[in-house]
C-alpha cells in the first residue's frame, strides 16, 4: 500500500484526541500537525518543532506533514515588506527538513481561511457537523467573524486562520486587500512560490497548496484555487515537480459542478496530500459536511479512490472534516475534527484501498 494515511492533531494541551487514541486507529502513520501558537511569518524553531517530535514519534507515527505553515498577508497583498516574510517561511522549511518533513501545506486565501456559518449543525440522526448556509454569507463578513471569535473565546480554542490577533483588525485587512485584483493575487502567489523552489529542491520538501474553502470568491474577495481550470494554471504558473496540491475533496466539492474523481486522475502526479471529506448539497445553496460513505455525500468518494489508485498515488491521504459523533462537541474536540467519525473515514478508506489492492494483485 504506497500511500500514506495521516491524522491531523492540534498538539499536546491544545487537543482532547491524544497520539495513544489515534495509535488505536489501523493504518494510520503519519500525524499531521503544525505549530499552532505561530502566527503567520514567524520562523519555527528547531526547539520547538523539536517538542512535538517528543509527542509524536514515541508513539511510532512519522511527522512528514505539515498542515499549516500559514503566509503572512504581506506576501498575498505583494507589499515591499514580504520580501522578510519569504525569508522566514524560508528559514521555517530549512528547520523543518532535519526532522523529516516532506510536505507543507498551505493556502492563499486573503483574509479568511475555510468559512462555515454553524460548527454544530445538529442532523437528523443526532450527530453534527458543519455547515454553509449560503444566504448568511452574502453581505456582512463582521457578522461571521464575530461569530467565530466569539466561539473560540466562548470555548477556548483558536481555529487555524482566525487567529483573534489578525481578526481584530479586519477593517485593516479588508482595506490592504482592497487593491488585490484576482491577477494582481495571481502574481503575487508566483513571486512566494518562485523564491521557495530552490530551497524545497535542496530540502526535498513539496509545498502544496490547499483548495479554497468555499471555492468562490467571498466578500468581494478574490480566491484562485477554485476549479480544474484554475488547478492547472496553477500548475503550469510554477511548472516544478515541487510546487504541488493539497487536493481537498470536499473543498472543490462545495461547488457541485467540480469532478473531483476527474481532477485526480489529470493531476495525480503533483497531488502531494489528498483530503477526503464528503459534502452534500441542497438546492438553495447551502451545504452540509456528511460521513465519508459514498452515498452520504455527492462528492464521489469511492470514484475519487479509484483515480487515486489507477494514478499509483503515493503522497499522503487523510480524513478532512468529519461530523461530531457520540457527545463529541465543542468541549471535546474542534468543529471538524472529532476522533471518531475521521476513524470511520479511515476505515472506509482503507476498505476500499485494501479491496482495489486485492483486485489488482488478482
Ligand atoms: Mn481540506
Amino acid at each position: 500500500m504506497p500511500m500514506k494515511m495521516g491524522f491531523r492533531w492540534y498538539g499536546e494541551g491544545n487537543d482532547k484526541i491524544t497520539p495513544a487514541d489515534i495509535r488505536q486507529i489501523p493504518g494510520v502513520s503519519t500525524i499531521v500537525w503544525a505549530l499552532h501558537h505561530k502566527l503567520p511569518g514567524e520562523v519555527w524553531q528547531p526547539e520547538e518543532i523539536a517538542a512535538v517530535r517528543d509527542q509524536i514519534v514515541p508513539y511510532g507515527f512519522d511527522m512528514e506533514v505539515v498542515e499549516s505553515v500559514n503566509v503572512h498577508d504581506d506576501i498575498k497583498i505583494g507589499l515591499p515588506s514580504r520580501d522578510i516574510y519569504i525569508d522566514n517561511y524560508i528559514q521555517t522549511i530549512r528547520n523543518l527538513a532535519p526532522f523529516g518533513v516532506k510536505v507543507i501545506c498551505y493556502n492563499f486565501m486573503p483574509v479568511f481561511d475555510w468559512t462555515r456559518t454553524d460548527l454544530f449543525h445538529r442532523l437528523p440522526d443526532g450527530s453534527s457537523a458543519m455547515y454553509y448556509q449560503a444566504d448568511m454569507i452574502k453581505d456582512d463578513p463582521k457578522a461571521m467573524a464575530d461569530y467565530l471569535l466569539n466561539y473560540e473565546e466562548e470555548h477556548h480554542l483558536s481555529f487555524p486562520g482566525w487567529e483573534p490577533e489578525r481578526m481584530a483588525h479586519l477593517d485593516e485587512l479588508f482595506e490592504a486587500y482592497k487593491d488585490v485584483t484576482k491577477e494582481k493575487l495571481w502574481a503575487n502567489l508566483q513571486y512566494f512560490l518562485e523564491r521557495l523552489m530552490p530551497v524545497c529542491h535542496e530540502c526535498d520538501i513539496r509545498m502544496a497548496i490547499h483548495m479554497d474553502d468555499p471555492p468562490w470568491d467571498i466578500f468581494g474577495l478574490p480566491r484562485l484555487l477554485v476549479d480544474e481550470e484554475s488547478i492547472s494554471r496553477f500548475l503550469a504558473m510554477v511548472d516544478d515537480p515541487y510546487n504541488c496540491l493539497t487536493l481537498c475533496s470536499g473543498s472543490l466539492n462545495a461547488n457541485p459542478d467540480n469532478h473531483v474523481a476527474d481532477i485526480v486522475r489529470r493531476y495525480c502526479s503533483r497531488i502531494a496530500f489528498a483530503h477526503i471529506r464528503n459534502v452534500k448539497h441542497y438546492p438553495n445553496g447551502d451545504f452540509c459536511e456528511v460521513s465519508h460513505r459514498d452515498c452520504d455525500g455527492d462528492t464521489g468518494i469511492l470514484d475519487i479512490l479509484r483515480a487515486y489508485h489507477d494514478g499509483g498515488f503515493d503522497g499522503y491521504i487523510r480524513p478532512d472534516h468529519g461530523r461530531q459523533l457520540w457527545n463529541e462537541g465543542p468541549e471535546s474536540c474542534r468543529p471538524g475534527y472529532g476522533l471518531y467519525d475521521r476513524a470511520m473515514g479511515i476505515m472506509y478508506m482503507l476498505g476500499a484501498w485494501d479491496m482495489m489492492d486485492k483486485e489488482k494483485k488478482q
